[in-house]
């Protein structure tokens, strides 16, 4: 036993200082914990959430046209679902995020209009992207840096507005930090999306229908986005999120 959990303490330490994943959402206020890979405090069931299942969990995903991309590896729909405003905007937690890149997110009407439990999202038209950040103007002073820096001196935390004139019901929210360190290589970039389900309320009349892309699809190994030099996209400014 205690073998055991000397050795399961120590991987979990190597694998943390790694990588990251959403620990936490808030949405209207409310507070709702994320799917958990690890942190589980008895070693047993997650905990039900609104988050879907991340069998990479705090690992990247490397091949854009794989259908982890969609939600992870292995995802399948959460029990819950938390409820959000049309136009709000909402907080994301990730437990830590030690890599620099851009942020964007994505949001899926789930189709049975009801819930997200028939939905993956992985084939046909369904995704719309609600923000992207890649590099930001951070202060007066900073000059220019990439979104995850911002994010990480902000605690690990992004904030990410629902568009206020989408209709009303079911929705995944998608949410990824792409890790350029490797970007300069065919594929070097990696990859953290994370999935989590919604039921919007609200919404500005009358309610703007987005244009739909697939994932996988949207997001191709060498997009100028992905595959890039990161340090002359520093210096320059210049760079489009995938
Ligand atoms: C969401 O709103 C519905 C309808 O008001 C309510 O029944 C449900 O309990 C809410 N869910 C959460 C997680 O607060
Ligand atoms: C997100 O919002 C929270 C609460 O308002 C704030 O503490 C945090 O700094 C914000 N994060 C970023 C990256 O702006
Ligand atoms: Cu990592």
């Amino acid at each position: 036993m205690f073998t055991k959990s000397t050795y399961l303490f120590l991987c979990l330490s190597t694998n943390v200082l790694g990588h990251g994943y959403v620990r936490e959402y808030t949405f209207d206020g409310v507070g709702y914990v994320s799917y958990l890979p690890y942190d589980r405090p008895d070693f047993t069931q997650p905990p039900e959430s609104i988050a879907r299942f991340l069998g990479n969990g705090i690992n990247p995903l490397k091949d854009p046209l794989d259908i982890s991309i969609t939600c992870g590896k292995d995802a399948y729909p959460a029990p819950k679902m938390a409820n959000v405003t049309a136009g709000s905007t909402f907080m994301v937690q990730w437990n830590e995020w030690p890599h620099t890149g851009p942020i964007y997110t994505y949001m899926a009407r789930c189709p049975n209009g009801q819930d997200c439990s028939d939905f993956s999202g992985t084939s046909g038209d369904h995704w719309f992207k609600i923000e992207e950040h890649g590099i930001i103007e951070y202060d007066s002073t900073s000059g220019l840096a990439w979104a995850a820096q911002k994010m990480y001196d902000a605690d690990n935390t992004w904030n990410i507005t629902i568009p206020p004139c989408i209709a009303p019901g079911p929705y995944i929210i998608r949410h990824e930090t792409m890790a350029i360190q490797d970007s300069d290589e065919p594929g070097g970039a990696q990859f953290y999306p994370q999935c989590s389900q919604v039921w919007v309320s609200g919404g500005v009349e009358p309610t703007v229908e987005p244009t739909l892309v697939s994932l996988p699809g949207d997001i191709q190994p060498d997009d100028p986005g992905v595959l890039f030099d990161r340090k002359a996209a520093l210096e320059s400014g210049e760079y489009t999120c995938p």
